[in-house]
């Protein structure tokens, strides 16, 4: 067994770094497994309070491994809905559903399922040099991994559709004017910039930062309605927990407050 998953936890930073750099860090079912475990620690383990996922090499990911895919090894055509199931689907709803912020550090190319993994991020930040394409069609595939939700609720149907129709690449401080992604950074003050990030958003007041994640996405299909109610029942729970009285005695006493995530 490979290490095809990097995993750290410093400073409450749980550091996920895709490690098949001569394969791009396309998925393979190993690689999809050793990502899920780390994203399933992040959601049991109380200490790892942000996740910080990456790449190891000059790509973040060039999605599914189509080696392992291939037609000429013969067989039936492969079920993608299964594997969809299988692999991709609850990996994005890992990340979608933990109630911590998960930052991206976007290191080199991110094509196909790679690009739409880090889209599924909190915070997305990218090197310089890289670039995302949607490259599904070049295969005959649709976007997948959540592509199609996010492009086009980002970036709305004119530009979304032009991305998954003509697989262009998109450089990222395209990416970045777009809203698509949060930032580009110097290609080699990426990590540290992330980590940093990744380290602040760790030291802070978890509980309100994941209900204030899970506020923002339930608001895109929520009525104003439901979601100035949401807010209130967020709000409740914020207001009860020590994250909050810490808060608020700090700023009192002019100091700097020291949140313990609860
Ligand atoms: O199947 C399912 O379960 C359904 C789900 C599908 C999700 C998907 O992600 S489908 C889309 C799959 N991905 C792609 O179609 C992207 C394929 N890769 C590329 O288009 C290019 O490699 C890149 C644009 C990403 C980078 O281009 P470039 O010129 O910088 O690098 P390269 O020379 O093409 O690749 C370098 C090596 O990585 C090369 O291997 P070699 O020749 O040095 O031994 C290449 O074969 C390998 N590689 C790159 N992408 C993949 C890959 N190997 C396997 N699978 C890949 N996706």
């Amino acid at each position: 067994m490979t290490d095809t998953v990097l995993t750290t936890l410093v400073e409450g930073v749980l550091t996920l770094t895709l490690n098949r750099p001569e394969k791009l860090n396309s998925f393979n079912e190993e690689m999809h497994l050793a990502l899920r475990t780390g994203l399933e620690m992040a959601h049991e383990d109380p200490t790892v309070r942000a996740v910080l996922l990456t790449g190891n090499g000059r790509a973040f990911s060039a999605g599914q491994d189509l080696g392992d895919r291939d037609p000429r090894k013969g067989g039936p055509a492969p079920d993608l809905g299964h594997t969809l199931d299988t692999f991709y689907n609850p990996t994005l709803r890992l990340i979608r559903n933990l109630q911590k912020p998960v930052i991206c550090a976007v290191n080199g190319v991110a094509a196909g399922a790679g690009a739409n993994l880090a889209f599924a991020c909190d915070i997305v930040l990218a090197a310089k040099s890289a670039k995302f394409i949607q490259a599904f069609a070049k295969i005959g595939l649709v976007p997948d991994a959540g592509g199609t939700w996010s492009l086009a609720r980002i970036l709305g149907e004119p530009r979304a559709k032009a991305l998954a129709l003509t697989a262009e690449p998109l450089m990222a401080e395209k990416a970045a004017d777009w809203g698509l992604i949060w930032k580009v950074v110097e290609d080699d003050a990426l990590l540290a910039e992330a980590t940093a990030l990744a380290t602040q958003l760790a030291a802070g007041p978890t509980l309100g930062l994941g209900l204030t994640k899970h506020l923002i996405q339930a608001a895109a299909t929520n009525s104003l309605d439901e979601q100035l109610d949401l807010e209130r029942d967020c709000q409740r729970r914020a207001g009860r927990s020590s994250d909050y009285a810490e808060g608020v005695t700090a700023f009192l006493e002019k100091r700097k407050p020291e949140f313990s995530g609860q």
